[in-house]
């Protein structure tokens, strides 16, 4: 009896390496090195450390009530460190930061940004979403952008640009700049400050103003200080585990 197509086949092998490794194999061979740095603690201390990381970070809040007191630029320097350990996409860490100190600069971003958001909140908001945002108390004055010692503004780098100025394309930008900017606001909050996430809408002046290139788009603008001593914060609840967490199917 004939064997069918498929029985004469030869058999898959295990073995065998797909065909598609055969693309990369006139690169180099990639460099692995030991997990650095890795330290294996006890199951009490996981736990106890889990808790109070936890604890700590529902402590956090976004308030619009900042200080005008300063704060050393080595906090934001290893805030923005911090921002910089998120994982990315093919490892291009497409997340560039912008820490504006000066006065001046920052009142220039603060009438750019208002006029912007004046046009938003009259004209670009649908009623539904301007009644979304009716319970936090925003509005288009943006005081914090200079009250708050230091802005940050956090650029998502599109693709990066070869010395001859052809484009080299990054990966899963909007997540891995998504991640870095969630460390950017826990390393702050840990550190005793408070900052917001600003998303001015829309955000083009940022890069003219700030003199970034045109692979780079603005994601938020983070102002940075210690908080008001009258500080006040919208009476928001966080959802609890069973909203947020389904375990297997
Ligand atoms: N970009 C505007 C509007 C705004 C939108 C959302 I969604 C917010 O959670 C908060 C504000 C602004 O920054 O005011």
């Amino acid at each position: 009896m004939p064997r069918s197509k498929s029985e004469s086949a030869a058999p898959p092998d295990a073995a065998a390496e797909p065909a598609y490794k055969k693309l990369t194999s006139h690169l180099p061979e990639p460099r692995f090195v030991p997990l650095p740095g890795y330290e294996r603690i006890d199951e009490a201390r996981m736990l106890a450390r889990a808790e109070d990381w936890y604890r700590t970070m529902a402590r956090r809040r976004t308030t619009r009530h900042f200080s005008a007191e300063p704060v050393p630029r080595r906090l934001i320097e290893l805030a923005i460190l911090t921002a910089g350990t998120a994982p990315s996409g093919a490892h291009r860490q497409p997340w560039r930061f912008v820490a504006i100190d000066d006065p001046a600069l920052k009142a220039k971003l603060r009438a750019a940004a208002e006029e912007e958001e004046l046009k938003t909140y009259s004209e670009r908001m649908t009623d539904e979403w301007r009644e979304a945002l009716h319970p936090l108390g925003t509005d288009h004055v943006k005081a914090h952008l200079t009250d708050a010692p230091w802005l940050v503004v956090l650029f998502a780098e599109k693709y990066g640009l070869r010395a001859d100025g052809s484009h080299r394309k990054n990966y899963y930008v909007d997540e891995s700049v998504g991640i870095a900017a969630g460390l950017f606001v826990a390393a702050i909050h840990m550190m005793g400050l408070v900052t917001l996430t600003h998303t001015p809408n829309p955000m083009g002046f940022l890069r003219e103003v700030l003199g970034r290139g045109r692979n780079e788009k603005a994601v938020l603008v983070m102002p940075v200080g210690y908080p008001r001593a009258d500080a006040r914060v919208p009476d928001l609840q966080r959802l609890p585990l069973e909203a947020i967490v389904q375990w297997n199917a």
